[in-house]
């Protein structure tokens, strides 16, 4: 029973983060709790990872299993395809499907409701006002650990370097932050969760056309008064730090802000055209996708390209989701690095269809961070993560690592490393590395082959634009079919896999089946059987993000 109110309170948030925006907004919290209990479910997936919207699927024939009535058919999201537009399908024939079945009358008009109380503070202290802080009131001020999500450390950049060579066009960030005296622990593998800051055009930006003063102070209430979520983010503060450090301002907004912004238009042609883009009919889904999606428009896009819009700020920062921090495998081991955490970052910068340069908000950010006197702060926590190295040392390894895919291998290299060093004895650690082209973006490029010359690590490089045709790691796995077996196969050894490569996990994994196939005389069903242990058994891991 314990398991599955977990699973309620799991699927509720996620209802509720979708549904709490539309007509029923006052009725819609309490009404998901309810109606799951009768059961529906949506799930929120991504279908390049194996266990696909598992949960979802887990939790509707759970509650079917103990007795629950399904109201709607389970609702499957894909966010590698278009999580926005598989929901409102879904939702479009779940609403009525729940009215029937409550014996509800639902209303033909969506209506909007606020769901926040705006208060202007004129006098108030500026020590009761917050500037950015997670959760408590000047935790920036009076740093005290223990450090994670709600209350990150202020960490000192202490070294920020550039990785790519000087012909790449990229850029990609080595940047080691200084923990000492934080009393932050982190094991090779680990994650490292950086606070982003918006970029202050954007806010400007965001205040000149809302033709307001974003120094003004503002407390956003929630009306529902038994809501545990009494503000959106912390309030009192200014409009400025709202956008600043609270508000997702570059993603590409959702249909029911544009629905809701819809009404801010002055000129009906705009009005209609944004009320089309929120619709569920085909022709506002296939605008919305032309032009918010594809044509990459975030907030401050559809405000200049739409001058007759002009929304009250305190209703869009109502609208818009929180800024969320941001994930870094941790690069360096503390065995090596016990007062310092590296991260290895690529600089997120691209053109979008409409002549604008996109610019990735946290990798922007940080690229302006350098040592000086005083440091450059940045609020930071550890995300403990299951991508550990084997417990013996002993036991070899293979890491296929494309790109910043390297970023957790170089800890673990480190950390096997000073093993070796202290005498102890170490298994192979061998490491599949690709890139584009070895004087472009070979990461790490001399420290790798430091470790190579005493014999710590065996490196297998693929550079993929060298040459007219690709050559990716997973080319090379493929040829080198024996030694995977020896490792794998042979010797227990343990397989990891990270980096943001599309497809390369799934490719990695079929290599891995047609070797334990081959090599390991099994069929199909047992080699996949024999991978499906060695995940359980910690032998096969990986750490992939799209
Ligand atoms: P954002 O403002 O978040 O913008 C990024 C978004 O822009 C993308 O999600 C995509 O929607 C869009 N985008 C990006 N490029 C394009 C394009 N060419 N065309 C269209 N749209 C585009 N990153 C690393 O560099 N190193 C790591 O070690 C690392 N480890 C990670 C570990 C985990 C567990 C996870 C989940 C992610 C990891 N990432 C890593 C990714 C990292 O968390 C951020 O997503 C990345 O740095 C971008 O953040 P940003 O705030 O700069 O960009
Ligand atoms: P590409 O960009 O030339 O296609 C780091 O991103 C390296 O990973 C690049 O050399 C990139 O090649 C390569 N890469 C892209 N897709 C991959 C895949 N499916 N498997 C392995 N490597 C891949």
């Amino acid at each position: 029973m314990m398991d599955v109110l977990k699973i309620i309170t799991i699927a509720r948030s996620a209802i509720y983060r979708f549904t709490v925006y539309n007509y029923y907004k006052r009725q819609t919290t309490k009404l998901s709790l309810f109606v799951l209990l009768k059961l529906k479910v949506f799930g929120l997936g991504n279908k390049t990872y194996e266990h696909y919207n598992e949960i979802a699927i887990y939790v509707d024939h759970r509650l079917e299993q103990l007795g629950a009535n399904r109201v709607y058919e389970c609702g499957l999201g894909d966010d590698d395809a278009n999580i926005e537009d598989d929901f409102i399908t879904w939702k479009d024939k779940f609403w009525p499907a729940v009215c029937e079945y409550f014996n509800i009358e639902g209303a033909g008009e969506d209506v909007s409701i606020r769901q926040y109380k705006l208060t202007e503070h004129v006098d108030i202290p500026v020590e009761k006002v917050y500037s950015g802080e997670i959760a408590r009131l000047h935790a920036f001020k009076n740093q005290r650990a223990p450090f994670d999500a709600k209350n990150p450390f202020l960490a000192p950049v202490k070294i920020n370097r550039e990785l790519h060579g000087s012909s790449s066009n990229r850029s990609c960030m080595h940047i080691e932050f200084d923990i000492d005296g934080s009393k932050m622990r982190y094991e090779s593998g680990d994650h490292l969760a950086v606070y982003p800051v918006n970029n202050s055009n954007l806010v400007n930006k965001i205040g000149e056309i809302c033709n307001i003063d974003l120094d003004t102070i503002f407390t956003l209430t929630n009306t529902d008064e038994e809501s545990t979520k009494k503000h959106p983010f912390p309030c009192p503060c200014t409009y400025r730090t709202a956008l600043t450090h609270y508000l997702d301002i570059t993603s590409n907004p959702r249909t029911h802000i544009l629905k809701e912004l819809a009404e801010y238009a002055s000129d009906p042609n705009d009005k209609e055209r944004l009320r089309q883009m929120s619709s569920t009919t085909a022709e506002g889904k296939s605008l919305f996708q032309q032009w918010v999606i594809q044509e990459n428009r975030n907030i401050v896009h559809i405000l200049e390209d739409i001058p007759s819009l002009k929304p009250a700020l305190d209703h869009l920062c109502e609208l818009l989701p929180r800024l969320q921090c941001r994930y870094y495998s941790i690069s360096s081991s503390p065995k090596l690095h016990p007062s310092e955490i590296h991260i290895t970052a690529v600089v997120v910068e691209y053109p979008t269809p409409t002549g604008r340069i996109n610019r990735g908000v946290t990798t922007t950010w940080l690229k302006e961070k350098h040592p000086s006197d005083p440091p450059c702060l940045v609020p930071i926590f550890v995300r403990k993560s299951q991508f550990r190295l084997p417990s013996r040392t002993t036991t070899p390894i293979i890491m296929v690592g494309p790109g910043t895919g390297l970023a957790p291998f170089r800890a673990f290299i480190q950390e096997r490393d000073v093993a070796k060093k202290e005498g102890k004895d170490v298994g192979d650690t061998i490491l599949y590395f690709g890139c584009r082209k070895r004087e472009e973006d070979f990461l790490y490029r001399e420290e790798l082959q430091q470790y190579v010359d005493n014999g710590s690590l065996t490196l297998h490089t693929a550079f993929s634009r060298e040459q007219e045709n690709k050559v990716y790691v997973t080319h090379l796995l493929e040829k080198n079919k024996e030694e995977l077996w020896r490792v794998i196969g042979k010797n227990n050894g343990h397989i990891y896999v990270c980096g943001d490569a599309r497809n390369m996990a799934r490719d990695v994994h079929n290599i891995l089946l047609k070797v334990v196939m081959e090599k390991g005389n099994m069929s199909e069903l047992q080699a996949a059987d024999y991978i499906k242990k060695m995940d359980s058994q910690k032998r096969y891991s990986s750490d992939v993000w799209s």
